[in-house]
């Protein structure tokens, strides 16, 4: 019976759509997936000579992300996303098992130029049938990837093959179409990059193209797998399947045209707000603005399933704040169900709290900044709550947060940390009274712009005494 119903579906398929056919035709030429686990940036990937519609480009770099090498066969471009359990990293201390392509979740992105002609080998390694939707593209409807709409879902154990040509240079996503709610939820998607194939009057030069997709997830403080019927109430906020401090910063340097690609596949609005500079919103996932039609902005509200571009002129040196603006977004997993404690006195209750709980702590009375500096026992494998340690302490910052950094000194092309700003002289917020001030951080504070960069200070995942992540 399971049999039957399998084969009436894959010959259906085949007829009405051809998709299978071609998979037929090229499975013995199908090219090596790629894979890669490893959830810190790569460096942008510039293909070897001039292929498929040509023109070279500046790559994108994915931030906690990569970009699939493709190989040419005849003039089309052919990349193969293998769909799999994998493990990933959010943080130091915190991993999830979740569903994503090639060894990653999210999975590499896809950059081609305008005019390719694609072709992309899809192998299901999942425990259920899925699809790739190829959101935002211009392709032929029996491509578009929705299951039961436009071609039967693929199988376990399955490749099938997608082809199109890219016909719209922008910025796009791809995910399943298939148990859409479980899939996603389980971290399943990606970026898709088409570079315009000439000049465009409406896309830019730019000297850094950062992307990033905003993804969420519901894991229960201590487990390490999505719960994936959860509709709103998530409690993990990610760029990329990162959370700060897990999350790298982006680099530029001082003059640098920077833009910065960011979709949302979580199931709220992210109001994504960068200090430090204006930007404005060049484009979408329907295709670059008219340059007449743009205005400046500080914050832009990516909606569900939209794509948002940025681009600005990195012209103030800095380590500047880059998150999402909803508060509860740059936390860890606590803010459920905590009551408020400020103004509560706490005196002569702690005592005979701790006789029956003896993990009781005082925390809220005065608000919960003191969350980000104390040593305060979580259950292994949990994200960081608000921690994070800057040159002068906790930035008291989870979730989606991250640094922009920009440098006058930075070579052009490099993506190395340079560490943390030092402020020049007589440019910092002060104590009205010298010596008011808690002493700065050890030894990597510098005063001064001129003097060696201070270093990063390695970011403190505050876990239980004895824990294996305790760092004092
Ligand atoms: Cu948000």
């Amino acid at each position: 019976m399971q049999r039957r119903h399998f084969f009436a579906h894959t010959l259906a398929g085949a007829a009405a759509l051809g998709v299978a056919t071609v998979a037929r035709a090229s499975l013995l030429t199908l090219p090596e997936p790629v894979t890669r686990t490893d959830p810190g940036t790569a460096g942008p990937w510039t293909p070897p000579g001039v292929t498929g519609a040509g023109r070279p480009y500046q790559p994108v770099v994915t931030l906690n992300g990569w970009t699939l090498p493709f190989r040419m066969n005849d003039g089309v471009k052919e990349f193969h996303l293998v769909a799999e359990p994998v493990v990933r990293e959010f943080a130091p201390g915190f991993s999830a098992n979740l569903w994503g392509y090639n060894g990653s979740s999210p999975g590499p992105t896809i950059e081609v130029v305008e005019g390719d002609r694609v072709r992309i080998y899809v192998t299901n390694r999942l425990p259920e049938h899925t699809t790739i939707h190829w959101h935002g593209q211009r392709l032929p409807n029996g491509m578009d990837g929705v299951g039961g709409l436009n071609q039967p879902q693929i199988p376990p154990g399955q490749t099938w093959v997608y082809e199109f040509v890219a016909r719209r240079p922008g910025t796009f996503m791809y995910h399943p179409h298939a148990d859409e709610m479980t899939q996603m939820a389980m971290g399943l998607m990606g970026l898709w990059i088409t570079h315009p194939k000439g000049r465009h009057p409406w896309i830019a030069d730019v000297q850094r193209d950062y992307a990033f997709l905003l993804n969420a997830f519901d894991i229960t403080p201590g487990a390490r797998t999505p719960n994936v019927n959860t509709m709103l109430d998530f409690n993990v906020w990610a760029w990329n399947s990162r959370v700060f401090p897990g999350i790298d910063p982006l680099l530029a340097r001082l003059g640098d045209r920077v833009r910065v690609r960011i979709g949302n596949l979580t199931m709220t609005n992210h109001p994504i707000h960068i200090h430090g500079i204006e930007f404005e919103v060049t484009g979408t996932d329907g295709g670059p603005v008219r340059p007449e039609a743009r205005w400046p902005e500080v914050t832009v509200d990516v909606a569900v399933g939209q794509m948002r571009q940025i681009e600005f002129i990195a012209d103030e040196e800095g380590d500047w704040a880059m998150h999402c603006h909803k508060s509860h977004h740059t936390m860890g997993p606590m803010g459920h169900g905590v009551p408020t404690l400020i103004g509560a006195d706490h005196r002569g209750l702690v005592h005979r709290l701790q006789r029956l709980v003896p993990d009781y702590m005082v925390m809220g009375e005065r608000g919960m900044a003191d969350m980000g500096a104390m040593e305060m026992p979580l259950p292994d494998n949990t994200p960081p709550m608000m921690t994070g340690t800057g040159p002068y302490g906790p930035i008291e910052m989870g979730g989606m947060f991250t640094t922009l950094k920009v440098r006058r000194d930075l070579p052009a092309g490099s993506y190395r940390d340079p560490g943390w700003y030092a402020q020049p002289p007589g440019t910092q917020a002060r104590p009205l009274h010298p010596g008011a001030a808690p002493a700065p951080h050890g030894a990597r504070h510098h005063h001064g712009g001129h003097g060696p960069a201070p270093q990063p200070a390695p970011f403190d995942a505050r876990k239980p005494h004895g824990g294996h992540h305790d760092h004092h």
